[in-house]
């Protein structure tokens, strides 16, 4: 059953037939990926097959402007949409071609993007690995939190969660409900204590405690606000005093389904707040996932996981070669 915690009430708890078949069968990565990627994926998908509704369709500038038409639709953004183009222009100009061709190209060149980086979670050599999560209000840090704790717990790590969202007792309320349903600590603070304070306390719980995980949540912030800039500047400090390579990872949570406005307000973020990894969180709700493209482009950062739903369940590992084929799968069907 999908379960749709804090304030999604208005909800049903099924929400339609394909999350009904996504409850009823434990899923493979692949399954859960594409079931995340569907909209997206089928918006690509009947571009493509749109594309070669007439019999014996020839490559020629007309093809090509929809096709560039096609991609720009999923949010890959002009220079991904351009390569894609110039592609089966060289290679298939005035030729009449079978549509595989073409998603051959497709997929070549959206790989050749996105396989640039190293994926990894990065870990500490002895003691806990710290883990900072920062972005702007409501990307799903939290959410994405729980989910990541999930993982480290269900491969049996011992995690503790430092509720450094200390602006709103509610953002301290989510991440203990999630921190009892995971298994995992909870280091809080007072509403509107100091955060660092918070993070300082999450961290001597795990060293003490010889935990393997501390993830430390924060609020929502912009790159603008520069108290609250300073402030994160400040938890960093704090914790690298007590393990010296820590923060081991700094993970922005940019929301994939805000568009061009989110990648704007998350400019500036990795520079300022020292990331080393990108969340791509609610890639479920977006038709528009190809916005995956522009993400590592722009901030020249790794994205590490991607967000596919709201349950502890919901997070993976981003890896290109299966995020192109769930994209992609479904522009050969008939
Ligand atoms: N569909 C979907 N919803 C998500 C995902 N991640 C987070 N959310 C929802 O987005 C909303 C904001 O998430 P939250 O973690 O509280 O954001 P925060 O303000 O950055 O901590 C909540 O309703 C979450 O359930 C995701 O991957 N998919
Ligand atoms: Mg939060």
């Amino acid at each position: 059953m999908a379960i749709f915690p804090f304030g999604r009430k208005d909800k049903p708890a099924v929400a339609d037939a394909s999350s009904a078949a996504q409850a009823a069968a434990p899923q493979g990565l692949l399954d859960r990926l594409r079931a995340g990627l569907a909209k997206t994926a089928q918006v690509l998908s009947t571009d493509v097959r749109d594309l070669f509704k007439r019999e014996g369709r020839l490559v020629d500038d007309d093809f090509l402007e929809e096709l560039r038409a096609a991609l720009v639709r999923t949010d890959m953004g002009p220079a991904a949409a351009e390569a894609i183009v110039v592609d089966v222009r060289n290679r298939l100009r005035a030729r009449v071609v079978e549509p595989e061709l073409v998603v051959d190209s497709i997929r070549t060149q959206l790989l050749a993007r996105l396989a640039k980086k190293s994926a990894t979670l990065a870990t500490a050599a002895a003691g806990p690995t710290v883990i900072l999560v920062t972005g702007v209000n409501g990307s799903g840090k939290t959410t994405s939190i729980a989910k990541l704790a999930n993982r480290f717990v269900k491969d049996g790590k011992r995690v503790v969660l430092g509720a450094g969202d200390t602006f709103r007792a509610a953002a301290v309320e989510q991440l203990a409900m999630w921190a009892g349903r995971i298994g995992a600590d909870i280091i809080r603070g007072e509403a509107g204590s100091d955060p660092a304070s918070v993070a300082h306390r999450a961290v001597a719980h795990a060293i003490d405690g010889g935990f393997d995980i501390c993830i430390i949540d924060t609020a929502g912030r912009l790159q603008t606000q520069a108290n609250l800039m300073q402030e994160l500047a400040k938890i960093r400090r704090v914790i690298a005093k007590q393990i010296p390579d820590a923060p081991h990872e700094t993970l922005l949570v940019i929301d994939a389904t805000a568009g061009q406005n989110a990648l704007s307000q998350a400019q500036g973020f990795q520079e300022a707040a020292g990331c080393t990894g990108i969340v791509l969180a609610k890639l479920d709700g977006s038709a528009r996932g190809g916005v995956i493209v522009p993400v590592t482009e722009q901030f020249g950062l790794p994205v590490k996981f991607v967000g596919l739903g709201e349950t502890a369940d919901d997070l993976e590992p981003f890896d290109p070669e299966r995020f192109v084929a769930a994209l992609l799968e479904g522009a050969l069907a008939a």
